[in-house]
């Protein structure tokens, strides 16, 4: 099902654009001659919408245009179809102060979801580091309601408050590690939200600590029915056993959630779900890595400490797609629609941090990777993919811009 996605608004003004170059691909991408039209690559036409931005993380749009955008340490913005915009909500100068936002390490204000119903209930949802639970900091979610005019931001409710957090630094890595941190809803209706093992050898597979995990909860952050996850689990579970997932959507058709996730030293993965499904990431302490802080999840390589442990679970979800091997930053994903995309309708783009590129994944009908083609994009960490309503992909990058992707089809041949 795919009933609220999307809808084709006619195409936004981005007056503010400064940057506009068509990036061709590749001889080796291009169609051969004589194939199917219908299954053409486009050609991309990259502008730059925002520059200057600190560290946006993701983007999502209400129906009429409006663009939403977080950044880790600011907070949430809008910009309107005419340029202008509106801090809304998070450090001083936004609508309403967010004094508990935690900005620290990888953790900050993470991902933005709109609802459903926005049209009629102005209604946004933010996933963020908070300093208000009584002893330690957590990640949560908040469900934010915004005035008709887009201007303020008129009640704040967590919804989502016990998200584990990564408090102090170890030999991993940083105090605020591993937040995970999308939040996308799905044709069904109920908000998904993706959550990291904060560097916790215990946490992917726990029964109760939320890191690590895919929950599905609904407007209220109640579990939604049909998670299905095991007996002693935390309701609000749909999925576990993973590492740190930055990346969410629904396959168009079936509605099946697919995420990306980062890998260790070695194979990320593309993985798609079904309900109260183990991951199979397990870092946890074993005698013969000797793992210092408890956390095995550097530790070994892709036999020893593997993303997906099929020796530990029979039953684990399987990927279905890994890159080879390495460890590139898989962070967002986006499944791309409309006939505009010509042979990419319906793809699976995938973007990288570390790789710095985003690759175009082909489905078969159960969900496994076939082939892949790397898009006609610059080298850039990219951290957010987010369909706009106009059909254009519109992008995040580190280097503190938001890109708007245009598809076309080639000219024709002389
Ligand atoms: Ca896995």
């Amino acid at each position: 099902m795919n009933f609220f996605r999307r809808p084709v608004f006619a195409s936004l003004v981005l007056a503010a654009a400064v940057v506009s170059a068509a990036f061709p691909l590749a001889a080796a991408d291009v169609a051969p001659s004589g194939t199917n039209p219908a299954a053409a690559v486009p050609l991309l036409n990259r502008s730059v919408v925002l520059s200057g931005l600190s560290g946006p993380w993701d983007i999502a749009f209400a129906p009429d245009g409006t663009m939403f955008f977080t950044e880790k340490c600011r907070g949430l913005s809008a910009r309107r179809g005419d340029g202008s915009i509106t801090r809304l909500f998070g450090t001083s100068g936004s609508a309403l102060l967010a004094p508990d936002l935690v900005c620290q390490g990888q953790s900050g204000v993470h991902g933005v979801a709109v609802d459903p119903q926005f049209a009629s209930n102005r209604t946004l949802y933010l996933y963020m580091a908070s300093t208000l639970q009584a002893n330690a900091r957590t990640n949560r979610v908040l469900r934010l309601q915004l005035d008709e005019a887009l201007a303020t931001v008129v009640s704040r409710t967590d919804i989502v408050t016990d998200i584990v957090f990564k408090h102090q630094g170890n030999a991993h890595g940083t105090a605020g590690a591993h937040s995970g941190g999308r939040l996308r809803f799905g044709p069904d209706g109920f908000l998904y939200v993706a959550t990291g093992d904060t560097h916790s050898g215990a946490v992917p597979q726990s029964p109760t600590l939320l890191g690590g995990k895919v929950l599905r909860v609904t407007r209220d952050g109640a579990p939604a029915p049909a998670n299905n996850a095991p007996a002693g689990f935390d309701a609000r579970i749909f999925t576990y056993g993973h590492r740190n997932v930055q990346g969410i959507d629904f396959r168009p058709g079936s509605g099946q959630p697919f995420i990306a996730e980062h890998g260790p030293n070695h194979n990320d993965e593309v993985t798609r779900l079904v309900a109260g499904g183990n991951g199979g990431w397990d870092p946890q302490n074993r005698p013969q890595l000797n793992c210092a802080d408890g956390y095995c999840g550097y530790a070994g390589n892709a036999s020893t400490m593997p993303m997906t442990d099929r020796a530990r679970f029979p039953n684990a979800l399987r990927p279905s797609w890994t890159n080879n091997g390495a460890s590139e930053g898989l962070s967002p994903l986006t499944f791309l629609m409309g006939a505009r995309w010509l042979g990419w309708n319906g793809r699976l783009a995938v973007g990288m941090l570390a790789g710095q590129r985003v690759e175009v994944l082909a489905l078969d009908a159960d969900g496994n990777t076939g082939s892949t083609v790397r898009a006609g994009l610059p080298a850039a960490r990219y951290r957010a993919l987010t369909q706009g309503p106009d059909g254009d992909l519109y992008i995040a990058t580190d280097a503190g811009e938001i890109w708007r992707v245009t598809p076309s089809a080639a000219p024709a041949r002389p």
